[in-house]
């Protein structure tokens, strides 16, 4: 047996004084003070100081453990000392130590954490990028966030799908296709799983999620876009704008709840405290925005014009000046400027029942209810410019019976990263493809 227990696992409730363990792990230091040597080692869950004593122990024991080289896989197995004063409040002392894999060196990166490197080194050799505890850490937390999702929907009787990622058509309109050849055809890779969704709507499936890749092959190289992201998405029929913008906000709190109860840990070796945002969130309209904005920038927004990433900065400022949370609505988009699926309001068709929801940073998720009658939606496809054939395969499904429906998807790698504050999307990713990035 190459492991026991975890560095982390070895404490007083659970393992008795003198039992003998076996951990497995990387050579994270080894200090050779003469008559000692300590051999630091390091699992994914934490450290452990392996003690030897010249002294006390076999002596080609001691010398193969001065020896050990940096980052090289080791198990060792030996008994349990606590000790107060020790890393974590035990000493492990060996019996065996088995050398699994040698490490080479120089080493490609520190992982010490002694000298800073760029993000590129770090994401160039990722591996061993990720034995830092901080980087550790970013994905953990992660993939609680994800567990949350998964545990909030399946509570909330959605059903989970998979949709396809090679496709014949276009979704969102403002971002550009990756084409790719698809036999003798042309293909591309799929924007977001907006029609499928849908059409599972018309399939009775009545609420679904899917958490999955998108791509968007955006040219820009801004510290908040990726070429392939994960989408959390949902549509739900029988429902309008208000309450699906309620499922997302709950959503979100739901996700700080159990990230601060599950992760304490990662959250301390990153230095971020997490408060639950407050619900019900705030709720501006795309007209109050332009005021806001209008009246605090010198360079004015008009109506029709997205939020530019000053004005993004400037409402985000102002809300949390006055309420003290990050995150907020901003609803009731002109329908010009969202996709053709939006359904616009019967009594002022140029406002659209549409929204965003916002960190105070930067756009988080974007939804609306739909149109799911088949000849406005027909229309609305043709307004924008696009070809109505493209789309056969989808609104067919709106002439059988297609219910009311609403919906969203969000960013899962922006939503880590406002919450913890990451510098840069690509921190939250294992490995980022963006414009220039394609490997590892
Ligand atoms: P939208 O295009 O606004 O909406 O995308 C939804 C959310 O996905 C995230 N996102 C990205 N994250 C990182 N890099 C990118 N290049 C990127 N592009 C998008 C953002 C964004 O808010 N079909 C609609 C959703 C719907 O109406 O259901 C859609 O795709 O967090």
């Amino acid at each position: 047996n190459l492991r026991t227990h975890y560095t982390a696992e070895v404490k007083p409730e659970s393992v008795d004084n003198g039992q003998k363990i076996t951990l497995a792990g990387w050579i994270h230091e080894v200090r050779d003070l003469g008559g000692i040597c300590f051999v630091v080692l390091r699992d994914r869950e934490g450290k452990a100081q392996v003690t030897l004593v010249k002294k006390k122990i076999d002596k080609e024991l001691f010398d193969a453990a001065r020896r050990l080289i940096r980052e090289s896989v080791i198990s060792v197995t030996g008994s349990v000392k606590f000790e107060e004063k020790a890393p974590n409040g035990y000493e492990l002392l060996p019996e065996e130590i088995k050398v699994l894999n040698v490490a080479g060196s120089p080493l490609p990166m520190d992982t010490t954490g002694k000298v800073e490197a760029e993000l590129d080194t770090r994401l160039d050799s990722r591996f061993i990028d990720l034995r830092r505890a901080e980087t550790t850490a970013v994905f953990k937390i992660r993939h609680e966030a994800l567990q949350a999702i998964r545990e909030y929907f399946v509570k909330n009787k959605f059903i989970e799908t998979a949709t396809p990622k090679v496709v014949a058509t276009a979704t969102e309109g403002g971002t550009a296709l990756f084409p790719i050849t698809y036999f003798d055809r042309e293909a591309f890779l799929n924007q977001s799983p907006q029609l499928f969704k849908q059409i599972l709507m018309g399939g009775g499936f009545d609420r679904v999620f899917e958490i999955g890749p998108i791509f968007r092959a955006e040219e820009h190289d801004t510290r908040r876009h990726l070429n392939e992201a994960t989408s959390i998405d949902v549509e739900v029929s029988f429902a309008d704008h208000f309450d699906v913008m309620e499922i997302l906000e709950n959503l979100v709190a739901h996700i700080y709840t159990r990230v601060i109860e599950n992760c304490k840990a990662s959250l301390e070796i990153l230095g971020v405290e997490l408060k639950v945002p407050k619900t019900p969130f705030l709720k501006l309209t795309y007209d109050e925005v332009i005021e806001i904005v209008n009246s605090r920038c010198e360079e004015k927004m008009h109506w029709g014009d997205d939020l530019g990433t000053l004005g993004e900065h400037t409402v985000g400022n102002y809300v949390y000046e006055t309420t003290g949370e990050s995150h907020y609505f901003i609803i009731d988009w002109p329908t010009e400027i969202k996709p053709f699926y939006a359904m616009p309001y019967e009594d002022r068709p140029e406002f659209s029942k549409s929204f965003d929801m916002m960190h105070r940073t930067m756009e988080l998720s974007s939804g609306a209810q739909r149109i799911h009658i088949s000849e406005l939606l027909k229309s609305r496809i043709e307004s924008q410019g696009l070809n109505p054939d493209g789309f056969e395969f989808y609104l067919k499904a709106f002439e059988y019976g297609m219910p009311p429906h609403a919906g969203w998807g969000m960013g899962c790698e922006r939503f880590v990263m406002t919450m913890l504050g990451t510098e840069n999307i690509r921190d939250t990713v294992l490995f980022p493809r963006d414009r220039r990035r394609l490997s590892p």
